[in-house]
């Protein structure tokens, strides 16, 4: 029998070399699992039925490779690529690793730690673009402070947004198909990052030069630490046509960044998370940014890499269920969900909006309406609970 869960490439799944690749070191424990090959992750995300695998620099070529090095790397593991049908969808820098970027890339005091940052990444950039990549992925883990007084908030964003600016300077130079999505998170390893939420990086986005060449890739885990819903994150940047990427994995609030495999924790997020994309028709990447638990050994990271994309079908599945549930269409009939997008009042006619001022209401009469919440959540929970 066919099994309905089974991903296959068309699902869009990815996965970045440093996910599959993590070796479980943590900051009180050494490595438990031995370095993976990038050519051994691509062949292994093929057979699982992956449609592609990300990249810092870093991930694939060493730093200190020499050009010679780097050409042999880089053509062994296109050739894993052009092998197996993998693509390379999205690539990043490793701006945070190497002690240089202590204090900051982009946003160092130093300004020798800048220019060398922003080199680094038109580099990758290179790197990425050779391999195919047509979205890069800037997640600034060292743009932060711990020291509040070492550090101008307002000229390390100038600073930020002049690094991204030039980035958008190279690409439309060079010609490329290529756009920068922004990554936010709240802390970790900083004590406090910049951009610490989406809605903080939608603002930003907004003061650069090519906002329209500068998107978001919101993670789970990363607005969840801050206790904030992720798929209203998701829901806000769809809404602003910011969404160039995502990155799906599983975290509990309050604590240290988990990076789960993806729907092991908040399901009920990760289903509305999974309902928005599907509905949305969003055609990015479902690139799933978790890594194994330090308990497992090479063959249990393929059960982590498959349980993602799994876990990720069986939510799409559900969310066909609730599409087609009658009882759920009756709940959402009760709690009036359709009539949220009726607009009202057209504000671009003073005559409508002054007409609105001498209008008559009976809040009574509509605050005696029930909406039927409880029961519409029943019905969800007992779909996720399996038993619909
Ligand atoms: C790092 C981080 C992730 C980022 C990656 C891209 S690297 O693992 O924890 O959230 O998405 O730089
Ligand atoms: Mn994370
Ligand atoms: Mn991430």
């Amino acid at each position: 029998m066919e099994d309905q869960f089974e991903p296959k490439p068309e699902h869009h799944f990815t996965f970045g070399l440093w996910t599959i690749g993590n070796r479980g070191r943590d900051p009180f424990g050494h490595e438990t699992r031995p370095a993976l090959d990038p050519v051994t992750a691509v062949e292994r995300l093929a057979e699982l039925g992956a449609y592609g695998v990300n990249f810092h620099d870093d991930d694939l070529v060493p730093p200190g490779s020499s050009p010679a090095e780097r050409d042999r790397i880089v053509s062994r593991f296109r050739r894993a690529l052009d092998d197996t049908g993998l693509r390379v969808p999205m690539a990043t820098t490793n701006l945070f690793s190497d002690p240089v970027f202590n204090d900051g890339a982009f946003t160092a005091n130093d300004p020798d730690v800048r220019r060398y940052a922003m080199h680094k990444t038109l580099r990758a950039i290179d790197l990425g673009t050779e391999l195919g990549a047509n979205v890069y992925v800037m997640w600034g883990g060292r743009e932060g402070v711990e020291c509040d007084a070492a550090k101008d908030v307002a000229a390390a964003l100038d600073r930020y947004a002049e690094a991204v600016n030039v980035c958008c300077a190279y690409i439309r130079d060079q010609g490329l198909d290529l756009r920068l999505a922004l990554e936010p998170k709240p802390n970790e390893p900083r004590g406090d990052l910049f951009l610490p939420t989406v809605g903080h990086a939608l603002a930003f986005i907004e003061t650069l030069e090519w906002p329209e060449l500068v998107g978001l890739n919101p993670e789970f885990a990363h607005e969840t630490m801050s206790g904030l819903s992720f798929h209203h994150a998701v829901a806000q940047t769809l809404w602003a046509g910011k969404l160039f990427h995502i990155d799906l994995n599983a975290q509990r609030i309050g604590k240290y960044d988990q990076d789960f495999r993806f729907a092991s924790e908040g399901q009920r997020d990760a289903f509305y998370t999974v309902r928005l994309l599907e509905s949305s028709s969003w055609d990015g990447m479902r690139h799933f940014d978790a890594h194994a638990y330090r308990t497992e050994d090479p063959e249990g990271v393929w059960d982590f890499a498959a349980g993602c994309m799994r876990s990720y079908l069986i939510l799409a599945d559900k969310s066909r269920r609730f599409d087609e549930d009658p009882e759920i269409a009756e709940a959402l009939a009760v709690a009036q969900t359709d009539r949220l997008g009726v607009a009202q009042v057209d504000w671009t006619d003073s005559a409508q909006v002054a007409a609105l001022r001498h209008e008559e209401f009976d809040p009574a009469e509509l605050s005696g309406r029930g909406h039927g919440h409880e029961r519409l959540d029943q019905l969800v929970v007992e779909l996720l609970l399996g038993v619909r």
